[in-house]
């Protein structure tokens, strides 16, 4: 039985991947901030697929994956039977905001560089150590389109994506010699909590994004998270960008 530990499962592709891999028999440690949401995915994870025994597909781990200390001391503390991650999907991340630099929020900034950058080498960097020992491992970084293409007031949260971009190359090249995997998805368009997030809660904003179009669900990303992490041993996706068909690029998007 393979172990995945999820950052950021308390909504969006990161909740969708953990039903996913609990349902292909996997067990999940699914992580984040807001443990009400961990404590019922569990329960809901437990009842479909678990036994008598609560815990045997799922454990959770909250934390704030800015916080370096409360992350090294939730993933030393994980228990034998849980601290052999097979893989590792950096998804926790979120954008602040949208609008040109000059207007932008320095708190903004901060919390996605923190997030989304700092938050995954944090995490990395805690998981990484075992993966080398047992010689095995695959890393899955959830960076963005926004990482492959800058769109107008997008600034700071496109460059915190181009840092996973780099990232995740330069983890390849620094993991390739102790059999570690590394994945980039770079998704475009998606409908989850993404967007109320970035407004602020504003709902109907959020709404508004999608407008027009047939966006991408969660659950299409939770596929492809599974398609990569079970290929064989010998194959490694490095880099894979996929959009809603109505979508080109960052900029590119097709409403009817
Ligand atoms: P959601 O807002 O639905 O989910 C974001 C998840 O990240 C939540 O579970 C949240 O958990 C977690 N998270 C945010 N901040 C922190 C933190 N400081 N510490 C721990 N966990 C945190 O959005 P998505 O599912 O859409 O986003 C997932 C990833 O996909 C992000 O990295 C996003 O940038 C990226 N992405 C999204 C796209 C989209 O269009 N939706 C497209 C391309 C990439 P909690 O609040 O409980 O901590
Ligand atoms: C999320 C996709 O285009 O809203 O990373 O930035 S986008």
């Amino acid at each position: 039985m393979k172990t995945i530990l999820i950052t950021g499962a308390t909504s969006g592709f990161g909740e969708a991947s953990a039903r996913r891999f609990a349902a292909e028999g996997w067990r999940v440690i699914i992580t984040g901030r807001r443990r009400d949401r961990l404590d019922a995915l569990q329960r809901e994870l437990e009842g479909l697929h678990g036994t008598v025994e609560r815990g045997h597909v799922s454990y959770v781990l909250c934390f704030d994956v800015r916080d370096r200390a409360a992350v090294d001391t939730a993933i030393a503390g994980l228990p034998p039977k849980w601290d052999t991650i097979d893989v590792l999907l950096n998804n926790a991340g979120l954008a602040a905001g949208l609008a040109p630099l000059q207007e932008g929020s320095t708190d903004d900034w901060d919390r996605m560089l923190d997030t989304n950058v700092k938050g995954l080498l944090n995490v990395s960097r805690a998981v990484i150590p075992g993966m080398i020992l047992r010689k095995s491992g695959h890393i899955i970084n959830i960076g963005s389109t926004a990482g492959k293409e800058v769109y107008a007031k997008g600034n700071v949260y496109c460059a915190s994506k181009f840092a996973v971009d780099a990232l995740t190359k330069a983890m390849r090249i620094d993991l390739l010699e102790h059999g570690v995997k590394v994945t980039q998805i770079a998704p475009g368009a998606a409908e989850t909590e993404f967007s109320v997030v970035r407004f602020g809660g504003d709902e109907d904003r959020a709404k508004q994004v999608y407008q027009g179009f047939d966006p991408l669900r969660a659950e299409d990303i939770a596929d492809i998270v599974h398609y990569v992490a079970t290929l064989p041993s010998h194959v490694c996706i490095n880099d894979l960008v996929v959009t809603p068909t109505a979508q080109a690029n960052s900029t590119n998007i097709v409403r009817r």
